[in-house]
């Protein structure tokens, strides 16, 4: 899975003026032509706020810029060849939003079947999700999403060897305490996957046109994924299906929506998680009944 380690890590840094005062930050690792991994993060800050002066921030920055690489170096896909971070100062304000609720199925066994249903309660025809399926586990990893029509499953975005990659997005500290006590009362073992994959989810559902989300990871030891709708981000234990180690994801989109608009807010648009919505642990059978008008329709 990896290629020949190259000692060299280079660290590219583009700094503008006159932009709005949020740097972001995002990297990406490489073995030979396949993507390792990739992390997105947004360094918010309060000008107002006298402990966070011009110091403190690029001190931030450094620190953020570090941990990236280190992750890069020890993910469990295999060592890359080639590590990037950029740093940039976000051009627009984010837009604040709160996280999806979270909703943690207790299923044994079921998960496709019930990624199934919430998909379809979404919009997602037959024809739309088993395409989604398909394209998450055949193909060889990428950097980026597919842009899967929500009626009838053909591929959407420009460039499907890429994906479209979502970036500037992050969460506030608030944002982040917030999701985090959600994942602590339900007892998530892996935290920081989760809020990352919630932060994600939440940015694409957020996005004008999209209608749902499928996703497995490609971490050939996770098999936890998760349907995003507009309701509630559903976490799916086994989702990934046997044998399977590529992951990725895949989002529906509105047949009637115009693709580069979309492909446009996914990867320029700034979004700040700023709070969370709640969100609970579930039998389907629960789900489906008497809370259907609470989430999933
Ligand atoms: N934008 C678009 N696609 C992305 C992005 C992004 N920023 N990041 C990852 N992907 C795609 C890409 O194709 C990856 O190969 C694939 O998703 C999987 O990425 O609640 O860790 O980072 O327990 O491996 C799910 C958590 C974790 C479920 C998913 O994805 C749960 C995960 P990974
Ligand atoms: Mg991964």
């Amino acid at each position: 899975m990896s290629g020949n380690v190259d000692d060299s890590i280079t660290l590219t840094q583009r700094r503008e003026t006159d932009a709005h005062q949020t740097p972001s930050a995002y990297g990406c690792a490489r073995a030979g032509d396949e993507h390792v991994s990739g992390a997105e993060m947004i360094v918010a800050h309060d000008l107002a706020d006298e402990t966070s002066g011009p110091a403190a921030v690029s001190k931030e920055i450094a620190s953020a810029a570090e941990s990236m690489v280190q992750r890069a170096l020890q993910h469990s896909r295999g060592d890359p060849d080639d590590v990037t971070v950029t740093v940039e100062r976000l051009s627009s304000p984010p837009c604040r939003i709160e996280a999806l609720p979270v909703v943690t199925l207790d299923i044994d066994g079921e998960a496709r079947h019930v990624a199934g249903e919430l998909l379809s309660r979404a919009g997602v025809t037959d024809a739309a999700l088993t395409r989604g399926f398909e394209m998450i586990r055949s193909e060889t990893a990428k950097r980026g999403a597919a842009l899967v029509n929500a009626a009838d499953g053909s591929r959407l975005d420009p460039n499907p060897t890429r994906g479209v990659r979502v970036t500037h997005i992050g969460t506030s500290s608030a944002g982040r305490d917030a999701l985090d006590a959600v994942l602590t009362e339900q007892d998530v073992a892996s935290p920081e996957t989760v809020r990352e994959a919630v932060v994600l989810s939440t940015t694409i559902a957020h996005a004008p046109g999209t209608q749902a989300e499928l996703c497995w990871s490609d971490d050939p030891d996770y098999d936890t994924g998760y349907v995003a709708t507009p309701e509630a981000y559903y976490r799916l234990p086994a989702l990934k299906p046997d044998g399977v180690t590529e992951g990725g994801r895949a989002i529906f989109v509105d047949p009637g929506a115009p693709v580069d608009e979309v492909v446009e807010h996914l990867e320029n648009q700034p979004i700040l998680i700023d709070g969370a919505s709640g969100g609970e642990k579930l039998k389907p059978a629960t789900l489906f009944s008497d809370r259907s008008s609470q989430f999933g329709n």
